[in-house]
């Protein structure tokens, strides 16, 4: 029996109780006021038959070599001894290098892996690819791609909105009202990439309403905001929150509540903007949004009234024309005035994470070099299926004219494109086209199941790492919990073999190990607090104290845009005009018909089936795990039914289908069909049904999924072509009751393994 230091995971800190080398149990941190349950997953993950015991090949990779094949998803695995493995795998990255050059190394490799600042899987992964001669990369990312290239057009960079945001302090002080469209969900604020060590969205939440600040959520679930908080509920139809905020305007306008001065002094595009939504009234918005044209109008002079914050969900901008939504919701805070002002102004993805609302490290954390890519072919994230379906193809991004890339073999360590990528069929056609698919992950994910090469990796607690995410008060020294799974390696030690016989080790290890590499990363970090007046302990008494070390931290009071709104000449915004964008000609210049440059409520392309699919999926983080991960742990598990993922239904929408809380629903898009179990919620309005991403995908023979990973429903068209990023969030579907007998979910085991001639 014993019990483990503390360990940092993306979804909570805790510390381990271990008996026989396995983890029994896990205790949360006394530090973290609310805990999530989501650490528990890793008790019965760590040692579960879905774990990858050893290096694997495809094996028709094996006896045809690389190509083009639509095999993968479906073959069998050979398993090899380390040695041969890093030698034939080496040898088809040479192969490719030497024909193709390095752009035919995809090695974009999107996903959060684990926390740990060193065994960071994409910044092993790309370092290593770096050394090797380069690799066509990735931008942006799955979460909030359409708002990262698109907002600094209008009102603020990435950097700005994510971590000089107004702070929870600042709002739970000062605001009287916060507008929260895409609510506040405690669900998602359970994670933070890099690690979670203190919840307190919670803990803010009750502040804000015990200091009187009125809460108002704009979902359509009413649980995006938790029900002790006594949020006010305003129902909206999915994907239609671009036009209740354009009747806001309107109404703000047409009765002269909005603030003339800041619109004069900070803005730019005023009258186009205004004359835009002359005719969006709140009749015509209940419409569409199905919100009462009296509550939109009473909203509209509460904004003006009251200190209002207005947040908006990462969710509003992972639907089509997702840029629009946020850039109304810009508009209608500048046309409210309050930017700039304590507890006032514009939010982005407060709760959408553990992050934006906290003040950070003052000189950041440990870092670990990617080193230096010699490429520059590179594509927005989520366009990776196109990519491998459209070689030499030009497209639209951010105001340029790209081209895809030709593909030979695409590298993915840490992450699990066959739970998040929209279109799983699409997908599975678009890795059937290079020649050499690689992963490294520690579980028989789908992902996994569709390569060739599977590279078993350590997970975190049987490794040593620093551990803290930058908005967290404190660094934790990570040591290992279990000794690593059968023959798995830690992802450093992988890459560093593959580096060694492709003649690149020096540059990719420096020739340290990984506790050397530890050791080097803190002393930097430590130094560069030293220089600026701030002493941190030396490695070994941090390393050896195993007990968080408090960091310094910035402006805990902090207002994003108060110096611009003090001193806009001195202090300018990085758009275009250095001012607030209600209207750009620079977008419009762009010429995209779905992006246009005075910001507008467009109808989803998606409408066009509603005769036949007429349920409005939602289609949003889980509660019981972060995305895909150890879907197979005990809280994950539990809550599925008859071993199917849960999706939640309105009891009216259920009743007029004959179906009961419990039952099994196969779920149809034009797309596909999933099956799910249902639980019955009135949390949920009318003509809305909620599935969670991250059920292990487990194809039939057709590509449909029988667990319930909803990205078998879902489209991979763009959010525009301005943005190119996923619509995962909405997709519509039809219920009915699954009447057959119910296929055994395959997923949770390791894939067939070919006995070796
Ligand atoms: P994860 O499940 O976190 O999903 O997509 P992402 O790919 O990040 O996958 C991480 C994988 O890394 C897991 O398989 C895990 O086992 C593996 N892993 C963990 N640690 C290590 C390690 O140390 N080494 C290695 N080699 N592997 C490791 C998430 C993405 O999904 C995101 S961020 C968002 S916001 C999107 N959201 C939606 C959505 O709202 N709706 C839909 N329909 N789809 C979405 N997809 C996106």
């Amino acid at each position: 029996m014993g019990k483990s230091g503390l360990h940092i995971s993306h979804w909570g800190t805790f510390e381990a109780n271990t008996a026989d080398g396995r983890i029994t149990s896990v205790t949360p941190y006394a530090g973290d006021p609310d805990p999530h349950r989501i650490i528990e997953n890793v008790v019965d993950a760590q040692q579960h038959p879905a774990r990858i015991d050893r290096p694997y090949v495809r094996r028709g990779w094996l006896e045809d070599g690389p190509g083009r094949t639509d095999k993968r998803g479906h073959d069998e695995f050979v398993a090899l001894d380390w040695d041969e493995a890093l030698d034939l795998l080496a040898g088809e990255l040479s192969r490719v290098y030497r024909n193709f050059g390095p752009e035919a190394v995809y090695g974009g490799s999107y996903g959060w892996s684990s926390a740990g600042r060193f065994h960071h899987a994409q910044s092993q992964l790309k370092r290593f690819l770096a050394a090797a001669g380069g690799y066509t990369q990735s931008v942006n990312n799955y979460s909030f791609g359409a708002s990262g290239p698109f907002l600094p057009h209008v009102i603020a960079t990435e950097s700005q909105w994510e971590t000089e945001a107004t702070t929870w302090k600042s709002i739970s002080e000062n605001a009287e009202l916060v507008v929260a469209i895409g609510g506040l969900p405690r669900k998602n604020s359970a994670i933070a990439n890099g690690g979670a060590i203190q919840h307190d969205l919670l803990p803010w939440l009750r502040t804000c309403r015990d200091n009187g600040v009125e809460l108002l959520n704009v979902s359509p679930l009413r649980d995006d905001v938790s029900a002790e908080l006594e949020a006010t509920w305003m129902s909206i139809r999915p994907a239609t929150d671009g036009a209740l905020l354009q009747a806001i305007a309107h109404t703000l306008i047409e009765e002269g509540l909005y603030n003339k001065e800041f619109v004069a002094n900070y803005c730019v595009g005023y009258d186009l903007f205004a004359e835009s939504v002359k005719d969006k009234t709140p009749e015509w918005a209940q419409q569409v949004c199905g919100i009462e044209a009296d509550a939109i109008r009473d909203l509209a002079r509460l904004m003006a009234e009251k200190r209002t914050f207005l947040t908006m969900s990462w969710s509003m901008q992972r639907q089509q024309y997702g840029e629009q939504t946020l850039w109304l919701g810009v508009c209608v805070a500048a046309l409210i005035g309050d930017i700039g002002l304590p507890g006032g102004g514009f939010g982005h993805g407060y709760a959408s994470t553990n992050r934006v609302g906290h003040s950070e490290m003052l000189f950041g954390l440990p870092t670990f070099s990617k080193g230096h890519n010699p490429v520059r072919t590179y594509i927005p994230v989520s366009r990776i299926a196109d990519m491998l379906l459209q070689p030499g193809e030009q497209y639209s991004y951010d105001g340029k004219t790209l081209t895809y890339p030709d593909i030979k073999v695409v590298y993915w360590a840490g992450g699990n494109p066959f739970n998040h990528s929209p279109d799983l069929k699409k997908l599975r056609e678009a890795f059937g086209r290079p020649d050499t698919v690689v992963v490294h992950d520690s579980m028989w994910t789908s992902t996994a199941r569709h390569a060739d090469f599977v590279m078993p990796a350590t997970l975190s607690v049987e490794r040593d790492d620093l551990g803290a995410a930058v908005t967290e008060d404190s660094l934790i020294p990570m040591h290992k919990i279990v000794e690593p799974f059968a023959q798995s390696h830690d992802d450093y030690d992988i890459l560093r073999g593959l580096a060694s016989r492709l003649g690149c080790d020096e540059e990719f290890s420096s020739g340290r190990t990984s506790i050397e590499w530890l050791e080097e990363m803190y002393t930097k970090w430590q130094e560069k607090y030293a220089a600026r007046g701030h002493t941190l302990p030396p490695w070994l008494e941090f390393w050896d104290k195993n007990e968080p070390l408090d960091v310094p931290k910035r402006d805990k009071d902090r207002v994003m845009h108060k110096e611009f709104r003090a001193d806009p000449e001195a202090s300018p915004l990085r758009t275009p005009s250095s001012k607030i964008h209600l209207q750009s000609d620079e977008i419009e210049a762009f010429g995209y018909d779905d992006c246009p440059g005075t910001p507008t409520w467009l109808v989803p392309t998606e409408w066009a089936v509603r005769a036949d699919f007429p349920l409005t999926m939602i289609a949003n983080q889980p509660k019981t795990r972060l995305h895909s991960q150890l879907d197979v742990g005990g809280y994950s598990a539990e809550s599925k039914i008859q071993d199917r993922e849960p999706m939640r239904m309105n009891p009216a929408d259920a009743a007029e289908r004959d179906i009961a809380d419990g039952d099994v629903v196969k779920v149809s898009s034009v797309r596909g069909w999933l099956l799910a179990g249902v639980r019955l919620s009135d949390d949920l309005m009318r003509g809305v049904v909620q599935l969670s991403t991250g059920a292990w995908y487990d194809p039939d023979e057709d590509g449909n999924c029988i667990h319930g990973n909803p990205n078998v429903l879902t489209t991979d068209i763009p959010v525009s072509k301005f943005s190119r990023s996923n619509v995962g969030q909405h997709v519509q579907v039809e219920v009915e009751k699954f009447e057959g007998t119910l296929p055994p979910i395959t997923v949770w085991g390791p894939p067939k393994i070919a006995t070796r001639s």
